[in-house]
C-alpha cells in the first residue's frame, strides 16, 4: 500500500529555499526584513523554516527543526509582485487573514515552479 493510504497524512508537495519577508500581519503594513527561509509546501500549508545554513552548528540540534510559522492556502491569493520590490521574481501570498509575504528567487524557473505549485494548490481549495 503507499505511504498514505489511510488518507489522514498531508501530501509533501514541494520543498526548497527562497528568501522571504513578511510585508502585513492582518492588513497592516509590516517593514520589510528579507531573509533566506526553507519553505515546505505540505497539504494546505506553506511552511516555513529557518534557513538551516544561517544556523550555527550549536543551534543544529533535533527539536530545532521547529517552523517559524505556516500559512493556510485556503482563500488565499497569489500574484507576481516585480512593483513591490527592486528584486526579480518575487511573487505576493496574501492570506485570508490579510497577512502578505513576498516570495523571491535569483532562478527563474525555480520561482515559476513555485508559484505555479502553490496556485494549483490554492484552486483545488477553491473547488473544495
Ligand atoms: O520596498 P522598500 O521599502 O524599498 O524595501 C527595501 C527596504 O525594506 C530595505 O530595508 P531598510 O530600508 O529597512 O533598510 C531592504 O534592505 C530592501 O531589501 C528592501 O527592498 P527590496 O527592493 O529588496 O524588496
Amino acid at each position: 500500500s503507499s505511504p498514505d493510504s489511510d488518507g489522514c497524512t498531508p501530501e509533501l508537495e514541494k520543498a526548497g529555499l527562497l528568501n522571504k519577508t513578511k510585508i502585513a500581519e492582518g492588513g497592516r503594513k509590516l517593514r520589510k526584513n528579507w531573509s533566506p527561509s526553507w519553505v515546505v509546501l505540505v497539504g494546505n500549508s506553506l511552511v516555513f523554516f529557518k534557513d538551516p545554513k544561517s544556523q550555527t552548528p550549536s543551534s543544529w540540534k533535533p527539536g530545532n527543526s521547529r517552523p517559524e510559522s505556516s500559512v493556510d492556502l485556503r482563500g488565499a491569493q497569489l500574484h507576481w509582485a516585480n512593483n513591490l520590490s527592486s528584486k526579480k521574481n518575487v511573487f505576493k501570498l496574501r492570506t485570508v487573514t490579510g497577512n502578505e509575504f513576498l516570495l523571491q528567487s535569483e532562478t527563474d524557473s525555480l520561482i515559476k515552479e513555485w508559484y505555479n505549485t502553490i496556485q494549483n494548490v490554492i484552486d483545488r481549495l477553491d473547488r473544495e
